[in-house]
Parts: C-alpha cells; sequence; structure tokens
C-alpha cells in the first residue's frame, strides 16, 4: 500500500514538474517575465533604435541608451502597413529593419512587443477611422472576411519570419487590437459591441496560434485609461498572457497622470492575480516632457509599488515633434532620466540580459 502511494506521488511531481515546464517560445518569455518582475520593472521604449529626438535610421543609435549608457529592456515596434504589404510600416520603417532589430534586441538579452495599427478594412482609410462597421465585416460572413484572413496570413508569415541566425523562433509579446474601449479605431467602441470585439480577439488568436503555428507570441489585452469595465472585452484566460493598460498625459497634468495611473494599476494588480497573469503599462508618455523631474518625481511616484513587468513608453517621434515621450540627448530631462535609470528596481537591458 504504502509503496503504491509513494508511486502515485511521485508520478504526480513528475506530472507536475513537466507540465510547468515551458514547452513554446512564448512560455518560455512568460516564464522569464516572470522571474524579472520579481526583479522590477522593465523600461521599454517604441521604436527605440530607428529613430529618436534628432536623428533617424542610424544603426546601433538608441535615445534611451544615450542617455542612460543602456537600451531600453522593451523595444516596441509597428506593423500597421504590413497588411498592405507595404515595406515601410504607417510611421515610415522598413519592415525587413524591424525584423532585424527584434533579432538584435533578443541576442542582446531583450525583450520586444510589437502593436498593430492596420487600415480600417471596410474604408480603406487609416486605423482611426472607425467607420464601416469594420469588425463585423471581417468576422466570418462579413463583407470584408477574405480580404481580412489574408492580412492575417501575412501578419502569421512575419511573425514566424523572426528567427536567431541557427533558425530558434524569437519570442515577443504581441498586443493587437489595443485601446479597444476608446472609440477612435476601428476595432473601438464607435461602431463594434464587446462580443464582436472578443470574437476578432479570438478569431486572430485561432487563426495566427492554429493555422501559422505562432507559438512564441505572449499574448496582451490593453484597453486605454478610462475605460468602464476593464474586463468588458477580454477575451478568456486561455487568449492572453498579459493584462496591460495604455495612459498618456497629453494635458501636462501630473496630478491628473498620478491619479489615472494609481487608479488603473490597483485594479490591474488585483485582477493579474486573480486571473494569474502578468501586468504592465502597455503604453505611456508625458507628451513633450515638460517638467524636468517627471521620470523620478511623478511616474516613479506612481508605478513603483505595483508590481509590473514593463512599461513602454511611445516614441520620439522623427515626423511628429510634439510626439517626444522618452527622455533624449539634449533634452532637460536627462539628468532625471539618469537618475531614475540608476533604481534598483528598474530595469535596462544588462540588468536582465543573465535572467532567463
Ligand atoms: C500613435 C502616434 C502616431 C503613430 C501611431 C502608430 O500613437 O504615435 O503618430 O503613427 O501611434 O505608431
Amino acid at each position: 500500500m504504502k509503496t503504491i502511494f509513494y508511486l502515485v506521488m511521485s508520478l504526480m511531481v513528475c506530472m507536475g514538474a513537466s507540465a510547468a515546464e515551458p514547452q513554446t517560445a512564448a512560455q518560455e518569455l512568460i516564464q522569464r517575465l516572470k522571474a524579472i518582475q520579481k526583479k522590477g520593472m522593465m523600461a521599454g521604449h517604441q521604436d527605440d533604435p530607428m529613430y529618436g529626438r534628432s536623428w533617424k535610421w542610424e544603426k546601433g543609435r538608441s535615445d534611451v541608451k544615450e542617455v542612460c549608457g543602456d537600451y531600453p529592456a522593451v523595444m516596441g515596434f509597428e506593423l500597421g502597413g504590413l497588411e498592405l504589404g507595404r515595406e515601410t510600416s504607417i510611421d515610415g520603417v522598413p519592415f525587413a529593419r524591424i525584423q532585424e532589430e527584434i533579432v538584435d534586441q533578443h541576442l542582446r538579452g531583450g525583450i520586444s512587443t510589437v502593436s498593430w495599427h492596420p487600415f480600417n478594412p471596410s474604408t480603406g482609410e487609416n486605423a482611426w477611422d472607425p467607420s464601416g462597421n469594420a469588425v463585423k465585416e471581417v468576422l466570418k460572413g462579413g463583407a470584408q472576411y477574405e480580404k481580412f484572413g489574408k492580412w492575417l496570413d501575412m501578419m502569421g508569415t512575419f511573425l514566424n519570419s523572426l528567427k536567431t541566425p541557427d533558425g530558434k523562433k524569437v519570442p515577443v509579446i504581441f498586443r493587437p487590437w489595443h485601446e479597444m474601449s476608446g472609440g477612435w479605431f476601428w476595432w473601438g467602441t464607435k461602431e463594434t459591441t464587446p462580443e464582436q470585439f472578443k470574437q476578432l480577439f479570438i478569431y486572430t488568436y485561432e487563426k495566427l496560434t492554429q493555422e501559422h503555428g505562432c507559438d512564441h507570441l505572449v499574448w496582451a489585452y490593453s484597453p486605454n485609461t478610462g475605460y468602464k469595465d476593464y474586463m468588458e472585452h477580454y477575451p478568456g484566460d486561455e487568449y492572453v498572457d498579459l493584462l496591460g493598460i495604455d495612459i498618456y498625459d497629453f494635458e501636462h497634468n501630473n496630478d491628473k497622470y498620478t491619479a489615472n495611473v494609481k487608479h488603473d494599476l490597483t485594479e490591474l494588480t488585483r485582477i493579474g492575480k486573480e486571473h494569474d497573469k502578468l501586468i504592465a503599462l502597455t503604453e505611456t508618455g508625458a507628451q513633450r516632457i515638460p517638467d524636468p523631474n517627471w521620470f523620478t518625481q511623478v511616474f516613479w511616484e506612481a508605478v513603483k509599488d505595483f508590481p509590473i513587468s514593463y512599461t513602454l513608453w511611445w516614441r520620439n517621434a522623427w515626423d511628429t515633434p510634439k510626439e517626444i515621450y522618452m527622455s533624449a540627448p539634449g533634452h532637460p530631462t536627462e539628468p532625471d532620466f539618469r537618475k531614475f535609470a540608476k533604481q534598483k528596481k528598474t530595469l535596462f537591458v544588462k540588468d536582465i540580459k543573465n535572467i532567463k
């Protein structure tokens, strides 16, 4: 009897151990993100190696690195325009370069996240055209179903091309259909019901994972601050790995920004625990950063007690001067950002590269 008991026990232990072992590149990244989160918050920056406040396309450059000496732990890249077969993104970045930078970031020990602002499949306008019942039209039975299916195929092909020189898939945090709780995108609340949104998310998930075998994507769900109910558009635990939130300060109002961050991250912390998901500030920034001490005194004061995996600052846009969200050489926030980067719990590539 005793022997059987021990046999059963050791079988259970074995099964438990093998279930916890990551089987895919995505599971490996999730495990790594959890380990990193115990050390602190990763700093991220959109299009970091592509262009900055006063330069563009020069290989090896980075506003973050030029201010604090290291690359951001997370780099964000944008795939809008890929679905039309274009060679460059809606922000003018060649997709071939995006592929290269995602691989380089992985090889140096960093992590990448991918956003997608596809054109409106009903009207042909950009992602910010909420008309044409576009989500209804891309779902089964809709007028754009075939076309949109091909767009997802192109996404799948691109994502599967993210490989190291020795052929290993490079995992990325994939964050489609973000800010759905607002009315500005064609997948947003203006003409899309929460039910249709969930179908869109699940369709995207199934197409990429099942048809294209994309087992290297960590799936992020990220409403915008000001949502009615954070979970209103949540497609379900099996389709989501990370809960995010996008919060900006466009009005130069430190108090309002702080209140939003604290409110939303309090909810995310609770929901993240309940659903056993990572949480992150998936987009942020104070436009133009007029407060020279914003990074340590506003941002860090607001987020430091929350268990977030990372924060992604939006781009220092080469094409729209008001879009400065990250410190840069010559910007008044430089000394403060260096101070921010020196905190024990703010993580850059060198801080995470040995955490597996
Ligand atoms: C927005 C702005 C736009 C940009 C888009 C996609 O928030 O930065 O200028 O085209 O993101 O990156």
